[in-house]
């Protein structure tokens, strides 16, 4: 195995045993296969659509499959020999429109030990070029995000055909011997189409759930049996708050699912009773403590004990083998009845952290609703400058800089924040500016578009470039849809972005340089030294 596909990667260069991630060899190389198949997909779609015989579906197959090898997402070798089997199946229903085709678009296995041979030899090391590896994978690692944001608009019944098919454009192109600007241009379309993926799930989001209104929520716990939803997935917390109604069943929010609070939709449910614990890594000792079962509905889930392992359920495209799963009928229901059966049994939720209220829901129509007082404050200098400090959380070390560098922030800054990444800094109690949090959660990783719909809009109230802005990008990333999120903000036009804490392993050397040379990109460094340059006096 090799794969160097997020920032925990194996001494920052790749893991090739195992994955730090918990992610075992054998399932590192049918996750390498099944990518190589959606390769082999897509050339032979695009080909057959410039034909009008193409595949509509494959697309969705395409996405759904990408959503699946994103880190913590799924560890279950079961559900990836099925998906490539279905891979195989999907390609081979697409008629063949030429004669030499591309190995990933004919290969096939007669037995399954042929699987396993082949998935040892298709992955990330079979490009031998260092720098076309760094713009094939950047490229593939944009599309695994798109593919996640595009699959939670999708479930929501917002789609736009487009997507799909740069998809499948960009996978077909890793086949291909293009030239670096080529490829250099196809990264770089990715992060607009990351934009447009963006801006649809904040319209289906918002147009499902309402718009979200800044909202305190509570981390204390309740005297009653509960279940924990984590992961990205609201229309999942929608149908759990629905069928946990009236069952004297409470549910809490994990991770990522904290911004739900903020939406209209949630709000005046009286068993969502608010967030437990802090970001994914902290899963092992929060989920013990919880008692009652959990639903994990996107990444991150990390390997669990065996203590607590009979009460974690996955949905979707999450997977761990021996963990019980629930599938959507044809219809999209789920039906949750086990786990809340299960939390019945289970004894309440135990108290963690210092039980001080969080607050979300500073998504773009609620902030904007505060321009006035927040231009004023600019205006009048009450506000110094804004850090955006989006993106992940993370178990390393090196993430304490982040804590450090809110702490260090002088009062007259405010954070604005999306992702997990806000876990550090948002139970800090660093409070307002005239009634304006310091820090503004906008909500998910998959709600970054707040953060341009906001910069934006500040620009346009100023009359000055994007750039110009007093904005400073802070950015921690840790996997693949952070990736993303970076290179929307790239095909925006924002210069001098600082992420870290490491660099990508997958960014070689040169395509390092081309970054630093057009963007500006750099490197966290100490907080002391990127407080000067992040917020200058
Ligand atoms: Fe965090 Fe995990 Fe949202 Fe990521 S929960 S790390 S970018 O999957 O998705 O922010
Ligand atoms: Fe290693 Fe990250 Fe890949 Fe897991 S996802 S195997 S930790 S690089």
């Amino acid at each position: 195995m090799f794969c160097y596909q997020c920032e925990e990667t194996l001494n920052g260069k790749g893991c090739t045993k195992k994955g730090i991630c918990g992610k075992d060899e054998g399932t590192a190389n049918l996750i390498d296969l099944l990518i190589y198949l959606c390769k082999g997909i897509s050339v032979r779609n695009m080909a057959a659509m410039e034909k009008g015989a193409g595949n509509p579906d494959a697309g969705t197959f395409i996405m759904d499959s990408l959503f699946t090898t994103l880190t913590n997402v799924n560890f279950d070798k079961d559900r990836y020999y099925q998906l490539i089997n279905e891979a195989i199946a999907v390609r081979d229903s697409i008629p063949k429109t030429g004669d030499a085709e591309h190995d990933a678009c004919t290969w096939k296995p007669k037995e399954k030990s042929e699987i396993e041979e082949k998935a040892k030899v298709v992955g990330v090391l079979s490009t031998d070029n260092e720098d076309v590896r760094s713009l094939r994978e950047l490229l593939v690692y944009g599309l695994k995000g798109v593919s996640a944001y595009y699959h939670h608009a999708a479930i929501l019944g917002f789609t736009d055909d487009e997507i799909p098919v740069f998809v499948q454009k960009g996978l077909a192109s890793t086949l291909k011997d293009l030239n670096v600007d080529e490829m250099t241009g196809l990264v770089l379309e990715c992060g607009g189409v990351g934009v447009k993926t963006l801006e649809l799930l904040d319209r289906a989001h918002t147009t499902t759930f309402g718009k979200p209104e800044i909202t305190t929520v509570k981390t204390t716990v309740r005297d009653r049996p509960a279940i924990l939803i984590s992961g990205h997935d609201l229309l999942d917390l929608k149908m759990l708050l629905e069928q946990t109604k009236g069952t004297g069943v409470d549910v809490y929010t994990h991770g990522e699912m904290l911004p739900a609070h903020g939406y209209p939709a949630f709000k005046g449910t009286d068993n969502l009773v608010g967030n437990y614990g802090r970001s994914w890594w902290h899963q092992k000792e929060e989920f013990e403590s919880f008692n009652g079962p959990v639903l994990i509905t996107t990444n991150c889930i990390v390997p669990p004990k065996d203590s607590y392992k009979d009460r974690v359920y996955t949905t979707s495209v999450v997977g761990y083998p021996g963990l019980k799963h629930i599938k959507a009928d044809e219809k999209g229901y789920k039906d949750f009845s086990a786990i809340i059966e299960h939390a019945k049994k289970c004894s309440p939720p135990e108290a963690v952290g210092n039980g001080s209220d969080l607050i979300t829901g500073c998504a773009h129509d609620a902030v904007l609703a505060l321009a006035g007082p927040v231009t004023d404050a600019i205006k009048n200098g009450a506000i110094r400058r804004f850090i955006v400090m989006a993106g992940c959380d993370g178990r390393h070390r090196e993430r304490e800089y982040y804590t450090e560098f809110a702490k260090a922030l002088p009062a007259d800054t405010v954070i604005l924040t999306a992702g997990c990444a806000k876990y550090r800094y948002n139970s800090l109690g660093l409070g307002d500016i005239g009634g304006i949090p310091r820090v503004l959660d906008a909500g998910q990783c998959n709600d970054s578009y707040s953060l341009v719909v906001i910069a934006k809009a500040l620009a346009e109230a100023f009359g000055v470039d994007i750039n110009e802005l007093p904005v400073s990008y802070n950015i921690a990333w840790y996997e693949q849809k952070a990736v993303l999120v970076l290179l929307a903000l790239l095909n925006l036009g924002i210069k001098n972005i600082t992420i870290g804490p490491v660099l990508p392993a997958f960014v070689s050397p040169a395509v390092l340089d081309v970054l630093v040379k057009n963007f500006g990109l750099g490197k966290n460094s100490t907080v002391e030294d990127d407080l000067k340059r992040m917020v200058p006096k």
